[in-house]
Protein backbone atom coordinates (compact mmCIF):
# COMPACT_ATOMS: atom_id res chain seq x y z
CA UNK A 1 0.00 0.00 0.00
CA UNK A 2 1.09 3.42 -0.65
CA UNK A 3 2.31 5.53 2.23
CA UNK A 4 -0.56 7.96 3.20
CA UNK A 5 0.30 11.26 2.10
CA UNK A 6 1.23 13.33 5.58
CA UNK A 7 0.13 16.76 5.09
CA UNK A 8 2.68 19.47 6.00
CA UNK A 9 1.56 21.20 8.95
CA UNK A 10 0.64 25.00 8.46
CA UNK A 11 3.94 27.06 9.47
CA UNK A 12 3.23 29.87 11.97
CA UNK A 13 4.97 32.22 12.95
CA UNK A 14 6.50 32.48 16.40
CA UNK A 15 4.55 34.64 18.46
CA UNK A 16 6.56 37.70 20.54
CA UNK A 17 9.72 40.13 19.01
CA UNK A 18 11.57 39.39 15.93
CA UNK A 19 15.29 39.72 17.11
CA UNK A 20 17.69 38.00 18.95
CA UNK A 21 18.35 40.87 21.90
CA UNK A 22 15.27 39.44 23.91
CA UNK A 23 15.17 39.65 27.77
CA UNK A 24 13.39 38.21 30.46
CA UNK A 25 11.60 40.11 33.03
CA UNK A 26 11.06 38.96 36.61
CA UNK A 27 7.67 39.56 38.07
CA UNK A 28 6.25 38.60 41.26
CA UNK A 29 4.41 40.73 44.46
CA UNK A 30 6.88 42.47 46.57
CA UNK A 31 9.22 41.12 48.81
CA UNK A 32 9.38 37.59 47.58
CA UNK A 33 13.11 37.71 46.40
CA UNK A 34 13.40 38.87 43.19
CA UNK A 35 16.11 41.10 43.44
CA UNK A 36 17.84 38.51 45.22
CA UNK A 37 17.77 35.73 42.96
CA UNK A 38 18.44 38.81 40.35
CA UNK A 39 21.88 39.40 42.33
CA UNK A 40 22.66 35.68 42.74
CA UNK A 41 21.80 35.27 38.97
CA UNK A 42 23.70 38.19 37.60
CA UNK A 43 26.23 38.46 40.80
CA UNK A 44 25.50 42.21 40.69
CA UNK A 45 24.64 44.32 42.94
CA UNK A 46 20.86 45.48 42.74
CA UNK A 47 19.57 46.50 46.17
CA UNK A 48 18.60 43.42 47.72
CA UNK A 49 16.40 44.53 51.26
CA UNK A 50 13.86 44.03 53.42
CA UNK A 51 12.02 46.74 52.02
CA UNK A 52 8.99 46.69 49.67
CA UNK A 53 9.78 48.57 46.54
CA UNK A 54 13.62 48.47 47.09
CA UNK A 55 13.99 48.13 43.30
CA UNK A 56 12.74 51.77 41.92
CA UNK A 57 14.69 51.32 38.23
CA UNK A 58 14.52 48.16 36.69
CA UNK A 59 17.62 46.73 36.29
CA UNK A 60 19.04 44.91 33.20
CA UNK A 61 22.26 42.42 33.36
CA UNK A 62 22.89 39.17 30.97
CA UNK A 63 24.32 35.97 32.17
CA UNK A 64 26.28 33.50 30.15
CA UNK A 65 23.86 30.42 29.17
CA UNK A 66 25.81 27.62 30.49
CA UNK A 67 25.96 24.52 28.02
CA UNK A 68 28.00 21.36 28.03
CA UNK A 69 28.85 21.65 24.17
CA UNK A 70 30.39 24.70 24.26
CA UNK A 71 32.43 23.98 27.09
CA UNK A 72 33.60 21.16 25.23
CA UNK A 73 34.10 23.05 22.24
CA UNK A 74 36.20 25.36 24.59
CA UNK A 75 38.20 22.46 25.66
CA UNK A 76 38.77 20.86 22.52
CA UNK A 77 40.57 24.31 20.76
CA UNK A 78 41.70 25.64 23.51
CA UNK A 79 40.76 29.19 21.29
CA UNK A 80 41.86 32.89 21.97
CA UNK A 81 38.77 33.92 22.10
CA UNK A 82 35.33 32.70 24.09
CA UNK A 83 31.72 33.55 23.48
CA UNK A 84 28.80 31.97 24.85
CA UNK A 85 25.33 32.69 24.34
CA UNK A 86 23.81 35.56 26.60
CA UNK A 87 20.29 35.54 28.56
CA UNK A 88 19.27 39.25 29.40
CA UNK A 89 17.77 39.40 32.50
CA UNK A 90 15.18 42.21 33.95
CA UNK A 91 15.16 42.96 37.56
CA UNK A 92 11.45 44.47 38.11
CA UNK A 93 10.56 46.16 40.97
CA UNK A 94 6.99 44.01 42.77
CA UNK A 95 3.29 44.22 41.82
CA UNK A 96 0.67 44.91 44.15
CA UNK A 97 -3.23 44.44 43.92
CA UNK A 98 -4.30 47.18 41.73
CA UNK A 99 -1.21 47.72 40.02
CA UNK A 100 -2.85 48.50 36.72
CA UNK A 101 -4.95 51.07 37.74
CA UNK A 102 -1.00 52.53 38.87
CA UNK A 103 -1.31 51.37 42.84
CA UNK A 104 2.25 51.24 44.30
CA UNK A 105 4.51 52.10 41.63
CA UNK A 106 2.43 50.13 38.88
CA UNK A 107 2.16 51.58 35.89
CA UNK A 108 5.38 52.13 35.41
CA UNK A 109 6.50 48.51 36.14
CA UNK A 110 3.85 46.99 34.03
CA UNK A 111 5.58 49.41 30.89
CA UNK A 112 8.34 47.00 31.93
CA UNK A 113 6.87 44.02 31.59
CA UNK A 114 5.55 44.35 28.53
CA UNK A 115 9.04 45.85 27.22
CA UNK A 116 10.59 42.11 28.31
CA UNK A 117 9.70 38.76 25.95
CA UNK A 118 8.93 36.61 28.74
CA UNK A 119 8.66 36.38 32.55
CA UNK A 120 10.30 34.72 35.39
CA UNK A 121 7.03 34.58 37.57
CA UNK A 122 8.77 34.54 41.12
CA UNK A 123 7.08 33.36 44.16
CA UNK A 124 7.34 33.34 47.24
CA UNK A 125 7.27 29.75 49.74
CA UNK A 126 9.56 30.27 52.26
CA UNK A 127 8.48 31.75 55.67
CA UNK A 128 10.53 34.36 57.39
CA UNK A 129 9.07 36.71 60.07
CA UNK A 130 11.58 38.91 59.42
CA UNK A 131 10.55 39.69 55.88
CA UNK A 132 7.32 41.62 55.78
CA UNK A 133 4.55 39.78 53.39
CA UNK A 134 2.58 42.73 51.56
CA UNK A 135 -0.29 40.25 51.77
CA UNK A 136 -0.25 39.02 55.49
CA UNK A 137 0.82 35.40 55.38
CA UNK A 138 2.65 33.42 52.86
CA UNK A 139 0.16 31.96 50.01
CA UNK A 140 2.06 32.00 46.96
CA UNK A 141 -1.35 30.48 45.22
CA UNK A 142 -2.99 33.74 46.06
CA UNK A 143 0.24 36.00 44.87
CA UNK A 144 -0.04 34.15 41.76
CA UNK A 145 -3.55 34.85 41.36
CA UNK A 146 -3.22 38.34 41.76
CA UNK A 147 -0.32 38.57 39.51
CA UNK A 148 -1.83 37.63 36.82
CA UNK A 149 -4.73 39.01 37.27
CA UNK A 150 -3.16 42.51 37.06
CA UNK A 151 -1.28 41.28 34.00
CA UNK A 152 -4.52 40.36 32.24
CA UNK A 153 -6.05 43.89 33.15
CA UNK A 154 -3.13 45.21 31.59
CA UNK A 155 -3.79 44.16 28.58
CA UNK A 156 -7.16 44.51 28.89
CA UNK A 157 -6.91 48.31 29.35
CA UNK A 158 -4.93 48.68 26.43
CA UNK A 159 -6.91 46.64 24.03
CA UNK A 160 -9.90 48.23 24.85
CA UNK A 161 -8.26 52.10 24.15
CA UNK A 162 -7.07 50.27 20.75
CA UNK A 163 -10.48 49.15 20.16
CA UNK A 164 -12.08 51.92 21.06
CA UNK A 165 -9.74 53.85 18.69
CA UNK A 166 -10.16 51.53 15.81
CA UNK A 167 -14.11 51.87 15.98
CA UNK A 168 -13.93 55.21 15.64
CA UNK A 169 -12.17 54.46 12.43
CA UNK A 170 -13.78 51.87 11.38
CA UNK A 171 -17.15 51.10 12.05
CA UNK A 172 -17.79 55.31 11.83
CA UNK A 173 -15.10 56.46 9.38
CA UNK A 174 -15.72 53.61 7.02
CA UNK A 175 -11.84 52.87 7.04
CA UNK A 176 -11.68 49.37 5.49
CA UNK A 177 -8.11 48.38 5.75
CA UNK A 178 -8.32 48.50 8.99
CA UNK A 179 -10.97 45.97 9.28
CA UNK A 180 -9.13 42.66 9.09
CA UNK A 181 -7.10 43.93 12.40
CA UNK A 182 -10.31 44.98 14.05
CA UNK A 183 -11.63 41.52 13.76
CA UNK A 184 -8.81 39.86 15.09
CA UNK A 185 -8.37 42.01 18.12
CA UNK A 186 -12.31 41.56 18.75
CA UNK A 187 -11.23 37.81 18.63
CA UNK A 188 -8.39 38.50 21.39
CA UNK A 189 -10.98 40.74 23.18
CA UNK A 190 -13.35 37.52 23.29
CA UNK A 191 -10.53 35.49 25.07
CA UNK A 192 -8.75 37.94 27.32
CA UNK A 193 -12.03 39.72 28.42
CA UNK A 194 -14.93 37.73 28.66
CA UNK A 195 -13.14 34.74 29.50
CA UNK A 196 -10.61 36.32 31.53
CA UNK A 197 -8.12 34.23 29.84
CA UNK A 198 -4.52 35.25 29.00
CA UNK A 199 -3.85 35.67 25.56
CA UNK A 200 -1.28 33.13 24.96
CA UNK A 201 -3.63 30.48 25.62
CA UNK A 202 -5.92 31.00 22.34
CA UNK A 203 -5.47 29.08 18.90
CA UNK A 204 -3.75 31.66 16.39
CA UNK A 205 -3.80 31.65 12.47
CA UNK A 206 -0.24 33.22 11.23
CA UNK A 207 -2.80 36.53 10.76
CA UNK A 208 -4.03 36.70 14.46
CA UNK A 209 0.18 36.27 15.25
CA UNK A 210 0.88 39.15 12.87
CA UNK A 211 -1.72 41.42 14.68
CA UNK A 212 -0.48 40.28 18.10
CA UNK A 213 2.87 41.02 16.92
CA UNK A 214 1.96 44.44 16.84
CA UNK A 215 0.87 45.04 19.80
CA UNK A 216 3.20 42.62 22.13
CA UNK A 217 0.40 41.78 24.32
CA UNK A 218 1.92 41.08 28.06
CA UNK A 219 -0.20 38.22 28.26
CA UNK A 220 1.14 36.65 25.15
CA UNK A 221 4.47 36.09 26.45
CA UNK A 222 5.50 32.92 27.79
CA UNK A 223 5.76 32.40 31.79
CA UNK A 224 8.42 30.17 33.82
CA UNK A 225 7.07 29.80 37.41
CA UNK A 226 9.81 29.91 40.18
CA UNK A 227 9.44 28.76 43.26
CA UNK A 228 11.54 30.54 46.58
CA UNK A 229 11.73 27.73 49.26
CA UNK A 230 13.81 28.65 52.52
CA UNK A 231 17.64 26.65 52.11
CA UNK A 232 16.13 23.86 54.49
CA UNK A 233 13.24 22.98 52.22
CA UNK A 234 14.63 23.42 48.94
CA UNK A 235 18.09 20.78 50.45
CA UNK A 236 14.94 18.43 51.50
CA UNK A 237 12.91 19.14 47.96
CA UNK A 238 9.91 19.66 50.60
CA UNK A 239 7.15 22.16 51.45
CA UNK A 240 3.67 22.26 51.48
CA UNK A 241 2.66 24.75 48.65
CA UNK A 242 5.04 22.54 46.29
CA UNK A 243 2.39 19.98 45.09
CA UNK A 244 -0.41 23.36 45.38
CA UNK A 245 1.67 25.36 42.90
CA UNK A 246 1.64 22.23 40.36
CA UNK A 247 -2.20 22.06 40.27
CA UNK A 248 -2.48 25.82 39.75
CA UNK A 249 -0.40 25.67 37.10
CA UNK A 250 -1.59 22.61 35.39
CA UNK A 251 -4.66 24.29 35.49
CA UNK A 252 -4.01 27.82 34.59
CA UNK A 253 -0.78 27.41 32.26
CA UNK A 254 -1.00 23.96 31.17
CA UNK A 255 2.17 23.04 30.21
CA UNK A 256 4.50 25.71 31.93
CA UNK A 257 7.73 24.94 33.72
CA UNK A 258 8.28 25.25 37.49
CA UNK A 259 11.13 25.40 38.96
CA UNK A 260 12.17 25.72 42.82
CA UNK A 261 14.99 27.18 43.84
CA UNK A 262 16.18 28.79 47.23
CA UNK A 263 17.61 32.60 47.60
CA UNK A 264 19.23 31.66 50.50
CA UNK A 265 20.50 28.76 49.32
CA UNK A 266 21.87 30.41 46.35
CA UNK A 267 23.25 33.52 48.61
CA UNK A 268 24.92 31.06 50.75
CA UNK A 269 26.79 29.25 47.32
CA UNK A 270 27.94 32.59 46.27
CA UNK A 271 29.44 33.60 49.80
CA UNK A 272 31.62 30.34 49.27
CA UNK A 273 34.71 29.95 47.83
CA UNK A 274 34.92 26.99 45.09
CA UNK A 275 36.84 24.40 47.38
CA UNK A 276 33.82 25.90 49.90
CA UNK A 277 30.95 25.39 48.11
CA UNK A 278 31.73 22.11 46.29
CA UNK A 279 32.23 20.53 49.90
CA UNK A 280 29.07 22.32 50.55
CA UNK A 281 26.86 20.98 47.99
CA UNK A 282 27.94 17.14 48.80
CA UNK A 283 27.13 17.72 52.44
CA UNK A 284 23.65 18.68 52.01
CA UNK A 285 23.65 16.65 48.51
CA UNK A 286 21.79 19.56 46.96
CA UNK A 287 23.19 21.73 43.62
CA UNK A 288 22.66 25.10 42.43
CA UNK A 289 19.06 26.16 40.03
CA UNK A 290 20.69 28.37 38.41
CA UNK A 291 21.67 26.66 35.28
CA UNK A 292 18.52 25.42 35.05
CA UNK A 293 16.45 28.15 35.13
CA UNK A 294 18.80 30.19 32.74
CA UNK A 295 18.33 28.26 30.32
CA UNK A 296 14.90 27.46 30.69
CA UNK A 297 14.47 31.60 30.43
CA UNK A 298 16.85 31.27 26.96
CA UNK A 299 14.53 28.61 25.63
CA UNK A 300 11.57 30.27 26.35
CA UNK A 301 12.58 33.29 24.44
CA UNK A 302 12.65 30.70 21.52
CA UNK A 303 16.16 31.45 20.78
CA UNK A 304 18.95 28.79 19.85
CA UNK A 305 22.14 29.47 18.85
CA UNK A 306 25.00 27.88 16.42
CA UNK A 307 28.51 27.55 17.04
CA UNK A 308 31.50 29.07 15.24
CA UNK A 309 34.62 26.94 16.26
CA UNK A 310 38.18 26.99 15.77
CA UNK A 311 41.40 27.83 17.19
CA UNK A 312 40.76 31.58 17.14
CA UNK A 313 37.60 31.92 18.81
CA UNK A 314 34.41 29.17 19.96
CA UNK A 315 31.96 31.33 19.40
CA UNK A 316 27.70 30.85 20.25
CA UNK A 317 25.88 32.58 18.27
CA UNK A 318 21.92 33.38 19.00
CA UNK A 319 19.49 33.56 16.39
CA UNK A 320 15.56 32.68 16.72
CA UNK A 321 14.22 29.14 16.13
CA UNK A 322 13.62 28.74 12.58
CA UNK A 323 16.20 30.89 10.98
CA UNK A 324 17.11 30.20 7.54
CA UNK A 325 21.20 29.61 6.74
CA UNK A 326 21.71 32.83 5.00
CA UNK A 327 20.16 34.76 7.92
CA UNK A 328 22.29 32.82 10.39
CA UNK A 329 25.11 33.88 8.64
CA UNK A 330 23.99 37.61 8.66
CA UNK A 331 24.36 37.87 12.11
CA UNK A 332 27.77 37.30 11.88
CA UNK A 333 28.45 39.85 8.95
CA UNK A 334 25.65 41.05 6.70
CA UNK A 335 28.45 40.56 4.08
CA UNK A 336 27.89 37.08 4.63
CA UNK A 337 24.11 37.18 3.88
CA UNK A 338 24.17 38.84 1.05
CA UNK A 339 26.95 36.58 -0.72
CA UNK A 340 25.85 33.89 1.18
CA UNK A 341 26.75 30.50 -1.03
CA UNK A 342 26.70 27.88 1.12
CA UNK A 343 26.69 26.40 5.27
CA UNK A 344 28.53 23.43 6.06
CA UNK A 345 27.73 21.74 8.77
CA UNK A 346 28.43 19.63 11.72
CA UNK A 347 26.18 18.43 14.04
CA UNK A 348 28.10 19.13 17.23
CA UNK A 349 27.06 15.06 18.52
CA UNK A 350 29.03 13.86 15.01
CA UNK A 351 31.86 16.18 16.17
CA UNK A 352 32.06 15.02 19.65
CA UNK A 353 31.75 11.53 18.63
CA UNK A 354 34.52 11.10 15.69
CA UNK A 355 36.76 13.03 17.23
CA UNK A 356 37.70 16.08 15.19
CA UNK A 357 36.31 17.59 12.05
CA UNK A 358 38.61 15.71 9.48
CA UNK A 359 36.89 12.03 10.80
CA UNK A 360 33.65 13.63 10.74
CA UNK A 361 34.10 14.75 6.81
CA UNK A 362 35.88 11.18 6.31
CA UNK A 363 32.70 9.96 8.14
CA UNK A 364 30.41 11.49 5.02
CA UNK A 365 28.67 13.64 8.26
CA UNK A 366 30.03 17.02 6.95
CA UNK A 367 27.06 18.62 5.38
CA UNK A 368 27.07 21.64 2.47
CA UNK A 369 23.49 23.20 3.14
CA UNK A 370 21.95 25.67 0.73
CA UNK A 371 20.48 29.24 1.32
CA UNK A 372 17.01 26.57 2.20
CA UNK A 373 18.53 25.01 5.19
CA UNK A 374 16.68 26.20 8.27
CA UNK A 375 20.21 26.32 11.32
CA UNK A 376 19.53 23.45 13.92
CA UNK A 377 20.27 24.16 17.47
CA UNK A 378 23.90 23.19 18.27
CA UNK A 379 25.21 23.56 14.74
CA UNK A 380 28.63 23.91 13.79
CA UNK A 381 28.80 25.69 11.45
CA UNK A 382 31.50 27.23 8.66
CA UNK A 383 29.68 29.63 5.90
CA UNK A 384 30.91 30.67 2.48
CA UNK A 385 30.15 33.20 0.96
CA UNK A 386 30.64 35.79 -1.75
CA UNK A 387 32.75 38.83 -1.01
CA UNK A 388 31.91 40.67 -3.72
CA UNK A 389 35.14 40.19 -6.02
CA UNK A 390 35.40 36.15 -6.31
CA UNK A 391 34.90 33.68 -4.03
CA UNK A 392 36.59 33.77 -0.60
CA UNK A 393 36.39 30.97 2.43
CA UNK A 394 35.01 32.83 5.58
CA UNK A 395 35.22 31.69 8.82
CA UNK A 396 34.99 34.85 10.61
CA UNK A 397 35.23 35.60 14.39
N1 LIG B 1 14.60 33.79 54.40
C1 LIG B 1 14.74 34.17 53.15
N2 LIG B 1 14.73 35.48 52.88
C2 LIG B 1 14.85 35.85 51.59
C3 LIG B 1 15.00 34.93 50.52
N3 LIG B 1 15.07 35.61 49.37
C4 LIG B 1 14.98 36.93 49.72
N4 LIG B 1 14.85 37.06 51.05
C5 LIG B 1 14.72 38.30 51.81
O1 LIG B 1 13.50 38.93 51.47
C6 LIG B 1 13.64 40.35 51.45
C7 LIG B 1 13.18 40.92 50.14
O2 LIG B 1 13.99 40.39 49.11
P1 LIG B 1 14.13 41.12 47.72
O3 LIG B 1 14.97 40.21 46.88
O4 LIG B 1 14.55 42.52 47.87
O5 LIG B 1 12.59 41.08 47.25
P2 LIG B 1 11.92 41.68 45.93
O6 LIG B 1 10.96 40.66 45.47
O7 LIG B 1 12.94 42.12 44.96
O8 LIG B 1 11.11 42.92 46.52
P3 LIG B 1 10.61 44.29 45.76
O9 LIG B 1 11.69 44.74 44.85
O10 LIG B 1 10.35 45.21 46.88
O11 LIG B 1 9.39 43.90 45.02
C8 LIG B 1 15.12 40.62 51.74
O12 LIG B 1 15.25 40.92 53.11
C9 LIG B 1 15.79 39.30 51.43
O13 LIG B 1 16.94 39.09 52.22
C10 LIG B 1 15.03 33.55 50.84
O14 LIG B 1 15.16 32.68 50.00
N5 LIG B 1 14.88 33.24 52.18
MG1 LIG C 1 13.30 43.93 44.15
Amino acid sequence: MAPKKVEAPEKKPLIGRVGTNLKVGIVGIPNVGKSTFFNVLTKSQAAAENFPFCTIDPNESRVPVPDERYDYLCNYFKPLSKVPAFLNVVDIAGLVKGASEGQGLGNAFLSHIKACDALFHLCRAFEDEDVTHVEGEVNPIRDMEIINEELRLKDEEYLTAHLEKLERTVLRGGDKKLKPEYDILCKIKTLLVDEKQHIRFGDWNANDIEVLNKHLFITSKPVIYLVNLSEKDYIKKKNKWLIKIKEWVDKNDPGAVIVPFSGAFETKLLELNDEERKHYMEEVKATSALDKIIVHGYKALQLQYFFTSGPDEVKAWTIQKGTKAPQAAGRIHTDMEKGFIMAEVMKFEDFKEEGSETAVKAAGKYRQQGRNYTVEDGDIIFFKFNAGAGLKDAKKK
